[in-house]
């Protein structure tokens, strides 16, 4: 499709709508913003965008006209697609893309496409490094932080790219093919926006809708919900598993990460050089290795970045030890599945800070994986009901409930003894409370920074 003459109207004025004003104003297309903050500081929005000339502002409860006005709508994704904005657009039969669709509009080179519940950010970055040790051009992009509209004009044919897409992107592609997809797991998540587990499955599934057999999509094989899509997909399905030898994919082997492929075994490098916590992260360096295989990587520059890289910021992170007691940052356990990971790679008695936004998860399997390990809880936030209660019908009862995020700190630290971990790892969403989680884990290390 032709954007030119198109008027577009982009929704959402946070860092997703203004890396798409700036790629649209670079092509030399113009493009309004609407968001329904009223006090919006445009000067802020403007100057994130790269003060294009002529960049409209519709601001406030949304105008059914608008969807007559403007021919297109390129939707951030924080916006659901069945809003009122994006119904507009969707009634009136006019397109409705996303970033991801807008920037593969532009975008030159091959991508590698990482979605799934979690671990995603983790890979992507693994990804990232293990595409940098060995081509020139490399651009890591996505839900991860960076959209994939602000570099999407800067590729070129040579240039290969990660994205880590999340299930709200991906209810906005149509078009967009990756060289390899990767779906890693699809656990309860996001229900108050999908609805449906099968909603939410169908739209991390849409990462490899347009791919076809010169093209791979990389399955969890110990996942039913992704081990099911390799029947599912056009693409070549290769699957990577932690528990079972498969004969085909990628698999750990006494271990030793492996790539297996037609009879010839691969090794990698074993569980024991690499540097991330936690078994979950198995999963994600034999993502990480199949993506990079597929993508063209040798083995030999492949082993050499999973062996460097270290843990991403909010993820399980290490912050410091204050009175023998071990801080953690997992802000981005922003759902009961990444917050039992977390859990489960502490080796010591923990002192657990949970709760936030409420996305309508159940949190009874998260209180089961305490299982001793948990020695006490404190909550904080929209959720913080929920969750005592569920805790309480568990039978878990070391509980304290904070008014506000520092308390809640505080708490956990008294609550500490010598020899203990504290972990930040909220199972929600940190929405309403902060910008985002990485302003979360930032603010508990200032915390945790400053304690004498
Ligand atoms: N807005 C409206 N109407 C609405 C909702 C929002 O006008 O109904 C406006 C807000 O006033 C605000 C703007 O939309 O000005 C915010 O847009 P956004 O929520 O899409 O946030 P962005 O800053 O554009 O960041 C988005 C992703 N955010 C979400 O998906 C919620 C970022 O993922 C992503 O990094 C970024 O695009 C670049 O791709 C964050 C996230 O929380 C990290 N993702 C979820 C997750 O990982 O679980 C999916």
């Amino acid at each position: 499709m032709n954007l030119t003459d198109k008027k577009i109207l982009i929704g959402g004025a946070g860092i997703s709508g203004t890396g798409a004003a700036r790629l649209l104003a670079g092509q030399g297309l113009s493009a309004a913003i609407y968001d329904s903050r009223e006090d919006l500081d445009q000067e802020a929005v403007l100057r994130q965008a790269g003060s294009p000339t002529g960049l409209q502002f519709e601001l406030g409860p949304f105008r059914d006209e608008l969807a007559d006005i403007y021919d297109m709508l390129i939707l951030s994704p924080g916006i659901p697609v069945d809003s009122p904005l994006a119904r507009a657009f969707m009634d009136r039969g006019k397109p409705v893309w996303g970033e991801i669709e807008l920037a593969w509009h532009f975008a030159k080179g091959r991508i590698a496409a990482i979605t799934g519940t979690n671990g995603k950010t983790t890979t992507t970055a693994l990804v990232g490094k293990i595409l940098e040790a060995y081509y020139d051009s490399v651009y890591v992009v996505g839900n991860i932080g960076i959209p994939f509209t602000s570099v999407a004009a800067d590729t070129e044919e040579k240039s290969v790219i990660a994205a880590e897409i999340s299930s709200f992107q991906l209810e906005t592609v149509h078009d967009f093919c990756p060289q390899v997809s990767a779906v890693l797991n699809v656990t309860p998540d996001h229900l108050d926006r999908h609805k449906t587990m099968e909603a939410y499955a169908e739209a991390k599934f849409s990462i490899s809708s347009r791919q076809d057999r010169s093209q791979v999509m990389i399955l969890n094989y110990d996942d039913p919900i992704t081990r099911a899509m390799g029947q599912k997909t056009t693409a070549r399905p290769v699957f990577f598993s932690r528990k079972e030898k498969l004969d085909e994919g990628i698999v750990l082997l006494n271990g030793c990460f492996t790539i297996r492929e037609e009879g010839r075994s691969m090794p990698v490098c074993t569980t024991d050089e690499i540097k991330l916590l936690g078994s979950h992260n198995h999963e994600n360096v034999l993502a990480a290795i199949g993506i990079g295989y597929y993508m063209g990587v040798p083995v030999p520059r492949i082993r050499e970045a999973v062996r460097n890289f270290t843990a991403v910021e909010h993820r399980i992170e290490f912050v410091r030890t204050v009175g023998d007691v071990d801080y953690y940052n997992d802000s981005k356990g922003t759902n009961p599945d990444a917050a039992i990971k977390a859990v489960e790679a502490m080796v010591k008695p923990t002192v657990l800070i949970g709760g936030g936004y409420d996305k309508k998860a159940s949190y009874e399997d998260w209180i089961r994986s305490f299982s001793g390990k948990v020695r006490a809880l404190v909550l904080v936030g929209q959720t913080a009901e929920a969750i005592e209660a569920a805790a309480r019908k568990e039978g878990f009862r070391d509980i304290m409930r904070a008014d506000n995020f520092e308390e809640a700190v505080q708490m956990a630290k008294d609550a500490a003894r010598p020899g203990d971990a504290v972990l930040l790892s909220p199972a929600c969403a940190s929405w309403g409370m902060f910008r985002n989680y990485e302003e979360r884990g930032r603010i508990f290390k200032e915390i945790v920074n400053s304690f004498r």
